[in-house]
């Protein structure tokens, strides 16, 4: 009964040693992104690459925009409800704010953003149907 009980402890101990054996080769295999100033975003058969941003907040955060595709992107980086306004609108194209722009085809754009709040806002180019394709992205504000 006893050796029974310990092996069952035993047991137990090494289930566990595996899971947090694991979960160390899982924080080492996905580095903490480092956050940086310039940021150099392409954009490819309507992807953005990277689609993960680290970026620190309350200083300028200078994006370069480069649109590799033969027809036009647009960036829009914002909170719910920036995106749903944009996923919504009947505007197609609009003038150029720091967190909207717009990337002709084969051109490239920068744009100089303060994030003002630590979090995550995604960036989405809304021209229809790009954001069903894939073309998403997200940063991370610290
Ligand atoms: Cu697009």
């Amino acid at each position: 009964m006893l050796r029974t009980r310990a092996r069952l402890f035993l047991g137990a101990g090494l289930v566990a040693l595996v899971l947090v054996a694991g979960a160390a080769v899982v924080a080492l295999a996905r580095p903490t992104q480092p956050v940086t100033t310039a940021v150099t975003i392409e954009i490819h058969y309507s992807h953005f690459n990277p689609s993960e941003i680290a970026v620190p907040v309350g200083v300028p955060v200078t994006i370069t925009l480069r649109n590799d595709d033969p027809i036009d992107h647009e960036w829009i980086i914002g909170d719910d409800a920036v995106q749903q306004k944009h996923r919504t609108g009947t505007e197609l194209l609009h003038p150029s704010i720091p967190t909207e722009v717009v990337i002709a085809a084969l051109s490239t754009r920068t744009t100089v953003v303060t994030f003002a709040q630590a979090g995550q806002l995604k960036y989405i180019c809304h021209l229809p149907g790009h954001e069903a394709y894939g073309m998403v992205g997200v940063a991370t504000i610290r």
